[in-house]
């Protein structure tokens, strides 16, 4: 089966392209977790949240999309469909207006796990990173660090699908390894945004593979799933090549002890210095 990674379309199985695995075996075992994350780069958890609770925040995004014209009227707002002309939103921001998002991202269930992943209080910056992809769509490949590299490295993101997520609508990719690119992560990682105007790394998933090796990983998501990965591991996503908007929430959590990047953080998260790109 072609899926389409990035600009590229892969074999899944094949040379360039693996499915994630799931860590729900050793969802118990905080320091098989830890071994698990510093060996894989990443924690796969299926159905981690309710999946109801997921639903309802679905529900609450796409109600605020059609609100705004996003969707199209002649088909059930719960499955997201896009109106004639309707593109990429990114919804970033403190969202406060979507309480039942809020209520899966801060909830204790995640707040619990990283309080004993990181074996202290953890906390989550407050701006949360919403999008709905359009078709034709996709987020190009990075690492999180560049985004967010000015508070401690020992931050998480969670990337969270709001719905299930099939191949044609294209979640997650991750690229194996890479967060063992040591001159990947001296160069483009020890780049900021802000300062030094850089955004994605490549379109091309296999511009990194060829030259740094590893494979790219993916699967796909239903609404529950939640993928944990770190500042150094690099990223992209499957293009969406439906009418529907594909929708997604990644969140960050560190320590409450460890310096925070103030860009995100506080009750009117300042961001940017200027968003860098439609997708990122
Ligand atoms: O959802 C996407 O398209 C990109 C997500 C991402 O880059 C992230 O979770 O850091």
């Amino acid at each position: 089966m072609l899926v389409k990674v990035g600009s590229r379309s892969l074999e899944l199985g094949g040379p360039h392209l693996t499915e994630l695995r799931d860590s729900n075996d050793i969802i118990h075992d905080v320091a098989a977790l830890k071994d698990r994350i510093a060996e894989d780069g990443y924690l796969l958890l299926r159905g981690f949240h309710d999946r109801e609770e997921v639903l309802k925040a679905r529900r609450a995004v796409l109600a605020k999309m059609d609100k705004m014209g996003k969707l199209d009227r002649d088909t059930l707002l719960e499955d997201g469909f896009m109106a004639d002309g309707s593109k990429t939103l990114l919804m970033g921001g403190t969202n406060e207006d979507l309480p039942e998002l809020l209520d899966v991202l801060n909830g204790d269930r995640i707040m619990g796990f990283f309080d004993g992943l990181l074996g202290e209080q953890s906390l989550t910056y407050h701006y949360k990173w919403l999008r709905a992809v359009g078709k034709g769509d996709f987020t190009g490949a990075h690492y999180d660090i560049v985004y967010m590299g000015r508070g401690t490295h020992n931050l998480y993101t969670v990337w969270t699908p709001l719905g299930d997520i099939d191949y044609a609508m294209g979640g997650l990719a991750i690229c194996l390894d890479s967060h063992r690119f040591e001159d990947l992560k001296a160069s483009y990682g020890s780049k900021d945004a802000d300062r030094d105007g850089v955004n994605h790394y490549t379109d091309d998933p296999l511009v990194i593979t060829n030259k740094y090796g590893g494979k790219w990983a993916t699967t796909e998501y239903q609404a529950g799933d939640i993928l944990i990965f770190g500042m150094f591991l690099m990223h992209c996503s499957l293009e969406n090549t439906t009418g529907q908007y594909r929708l997604s929430v990644d969140t960050r959590y560190q320590s409450s002890k460890e310096k925070v990047d103030e860009r995100w953080n506080g009750k009117k998260p300042r961001g940017h210095d200027k968003e860098p790109d439609p997708v990122q």
